[in-house]
């Protein structure tokens, strides 16, 4: 193992009262791909999933279907996990808020903020709808003339004692932190609006209810509930057993603590901005290194929404993995997804075009004519040649296969830890596409009629070969199963490699191995439509 330190990654935790659909799966996936990458690349990963099982919307819905909320809770999580197993997804902890790790450790967080002041017990006033048991702001009050908008009773103005969080105390922390800090918040996009937003002023925030019973009583005052949000922050540092720093669960995960990304959707980024950096200082606790907010996943130019009924479901995503097959999910995801600031369409057309064109015509193409050929001309027996000091192409100035891939491996390899997955993707398409490259150019198919011209074609299939190899090492993280499959009929594996850099060097595939004849991805005729 090596001697970095070891790397921490998690995705939101997502609510038990949604059905899981393409969200969830895209943002799981995404921080799958970093932690297969920073695994292969020897580092330890500790990637953290889960399940937000509070609040008053998960008592409603139990309410609703005749069920206690645990029960519902029990039932959607299994749901989520069930995800994990379908989608390939190596999460090494999947953390549920109702469990008693997590619940005594927030209280334990709570009781320490109470003690060192940051949360303390204020009253809130305000004009309240006693039939939706919600307050509404006082602009908003005056829009509905004091009147519900529902039932149409009169608002009446009520009083609440609430326990607050400090926020307002770190406005001045967080800006010298933020000035300190320009990745803390990436897509930089995403931080401009933060930073805008601080701007207005931070206000203290309310951490516990009243209104509702489904969560954890607030330490000393059990009629209180502590807010949903509140709670669910504090998983990705529960699921490290911070709460309590003597604990075995501790002693074995701290380690991993801060964490390199926390991996959301753009809508959560104020908790994750602002709130918990916060709370973290209070705390004493390290800063994350960075919050990645991604944008969102649309469905035929709209945004998908459950009075739209337009969500990509898993029935849908199912139709997808028997059709293209889990790898070309998984690489659309990876490559075609909202990670910037824009978000991106789901299109079956789309979909299907970049199958065809990156794993159909260029992936699949190249590892399958170069084992054809193989095959034909050498027995399936990788020939001895020297590529390491053969330019990748006829051009003047073009560089030497070694040189060329070596490059890629690295520049591919900085592309995953940066989280730039789909950089990472297209950096490792580029050794394919420069095999693709070689075998038009020299037509080794014909070069192959002429008996003389034997170790020239050998020359050039053995740099195509170690070319679909080092491509499939590092399309690994993004496509596991397919580059296994790849890499096995290649005579290889990445099992047991001690980092990218060693297993895609130049020159991995020795001469005498057997290359079998492969094709991972098949031509599928017309897009899925459901
Ligand atoms: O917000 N496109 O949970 P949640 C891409 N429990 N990603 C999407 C998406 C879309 N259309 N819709 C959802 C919660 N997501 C809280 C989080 S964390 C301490 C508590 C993804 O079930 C995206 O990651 O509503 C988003 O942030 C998350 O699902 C919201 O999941």
């Amino acid at each position: 193992m090596s001697s970095r330190k070891p790397a921490y990654i998690t995705t939101p935790i997502y609510y038990v009262n949604d059905r899981p659909h393409i969200g969830h799966a895209y943002t799981t996936t995404l921080c799958d791909v970093w932690a297969r990458a920073m695994r292969l690349d020897g580092r330890e990963v500790f990637f953290l999933t889960g399940t937000d099982e509070h609040g008053a919307k998960v008592e409603k819905s139990a309410k609703e279907r005749g069920v206690t909320p645990q029960a519902l809770a029990d039932e959607n999580s299994a749901e989520f996990r069930q995800v994990l197993a379908l989608f390939g997804l190596t999460n090494d902890d999947f953390i549920r808020t109702t469990e008693a790790r997590h619940e005594s450790q927030v209280k334990l967080f709570v009781e320490r903020l109470m003690k060192s002041g940051d949360i303390y017990l204020g009253e809130f006033e305000g004009w309240y709808d006693e039939g939706q048991e919600e307050y509404v702001t006082d602009t908003r009050a005056k829009e509905l003339e004091y009147k519900s908008p529902i039932s149409g009773r009169p608002l009446v103005r009520a009083k609440e004692h609430n326990y607050y969080f400090k926020l307002s105390a770190y406005q001045g922390k967080l800006e010298a932190f933020f000035a300190a800090n320009p990745q803390f918040v990436r897509p930089s996009g995403r931080f401009n609006e933060v930073l805008g937003r601080m701007r207005d002023g931070l206000q203290d925030v309310p951490v516990t209810r009243t209104n509702f019973s489904w969560g954890i009583a607030m330490p000393g005052a059990p009629e209180h509930v502590i807010y949903v949000w509140i709670d669910a922050l504090f998983n990705y540092a529960t699921a490290l057993g911070l709460g309590d720093s003597s604990s075995a669960l501790a002693k074995e995960r701290a380690k991993f603590w801060p964490p390199e990304y926390h991996v959301i959707g753009k809508e959560i980024l104020w908790f994750h901005a602002v709130i918990w950096p916060a709370m973290l200082m209070a705390l004493d606790l390290p800063m994350p290194k960075c919050v990645y907010a991604h944008s969102f996943w649309i469905s035929n130019g709209q945004k998908m929404s459950k009075s739209l009924g337009n969500f990509i479901d898993l029935p849908t995503i199912q139709s997808y993995f028997d059709t293209y097959g889990l790898d070309a999910w998984r690489w659309y995801m990876t490559t075609q997804g909202p990670i910037g600031t824009q978000d991106a369409d789901f299109s079956p057309k789309h979909f299907h075009e970049i199958y065809t064109a990156n794993l159909v015509n260029t992936f699949a193409n190249c590892a399958s004519r170069t084992s054809s050929m193989m095959e034909k001309y050498f027995a399936g027996v990788m020939p001895a040649a020297d590529t390491a000091s053969m330019p990748i192409s006829a051009v003047a100035g073009a560089p030497t296969w070694s040189v060329f891939a070596n490059a890629a491996v690295a520049k591919t390899l900085k592309h995953y830890a940066d989280f730039e997955l789909a950089e990472a993707g297209d950096c490792a398409l580029s050794i394919v596409r420069a095999v693709d490259a070689i075998i038009n150019e020299t037509q080794p198919f014909k070069l192959a009629k002429d008996p003389s011209k034997i170790d020239e074609v050998a020359r050039i299939l053995a740099a195509c070969a170690e070319g679909v190899r080092v491509a499939a090492v590092l399309l690994s993280p993004i496509m596991p199963n397919k580059c296994a499959e790849v890499l096995a009929a290649y005579g290889c594996s990445i099992d047991g490699v001690g980092s990218i850099t060693d297993a895609a060097h130049w020159g991995g595939l020795k001469a005498g191995t057997r290359v079998c004849k492969c094709a991972p991805f098949m031509r599928v005729d017309a897009p899925v439509i459901v």
